[in-house]
């Protein structure tokens, strides 16, 4: 086996595909994690999922990503605008954490465009929908084959 991935989401992304469509698609989060354990067995990597309405319990799951997974994709739901207390846990961990948002943040309102992920996440994938946890996944595995640790 060889790399292994930690997906992580943030509040209220247990509720996707229940509401909202327009903004966040049909697709639910189970459907996202099977698209990513199927994408996992073919990339010959391990992949585990936690999603989480509260700081804290996405901080305790940063911390407890070190020495277990090699990388993190991280869609830190709102959070991602407001939360210094994840970027510090993303700093002080130093595993490579990519950024993902379902919707394009940057086409919405102003309050969105601010990401303290961004100022630590080896890059964002966004506007994709359910699509880019997979995109993120490449994107993982290429950052952790091109780069040494
Ligand atoms: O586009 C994304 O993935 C976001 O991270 C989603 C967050 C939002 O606050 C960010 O600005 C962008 C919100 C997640 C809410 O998820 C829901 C899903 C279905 C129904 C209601 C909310």
């Amino acid at each position: 086996m060889g790399h292994s991935f930690l997906v992580l989401n943030g509040p209220n992304l247990n509720l996707l595909g229940t509401r909202q469509p327009e903004v966040y698609g049909s697709t639910t989060l189970a459907d996202i994690e099977d698209t990513c354990t199927a994408k996992a067995t073919q990339m010959n990597v391990a992949v585990s999922f936690l999603q989480s309405n509260h700081e804290g319990i996405l901080i305790d799951a940063i911390h407890a990503a070190r020495g277990v997974h090699d990388g993190i994709i991280l869609n830190a739901g709102a959070y991602t605008h407001t939360s210094i207390a994840i970027m510090d846990a993303i700093k002080s961990v130093s595993l490579p954490v990519v950024e993902l948002h379902l919707s394009n943040i940057h086409q919405r309102e102003e309050f969105r465009h601010l990401s303290y992920i961004s100022k630590v996440a080896i890059g964002q994938i966004c506007g994709f929908g359910a699509a880019g946890y997979p995109l993120a996944m490449d994107a993982l595995a290429g950052y952790l084959g091109t780069t040494e640790t």
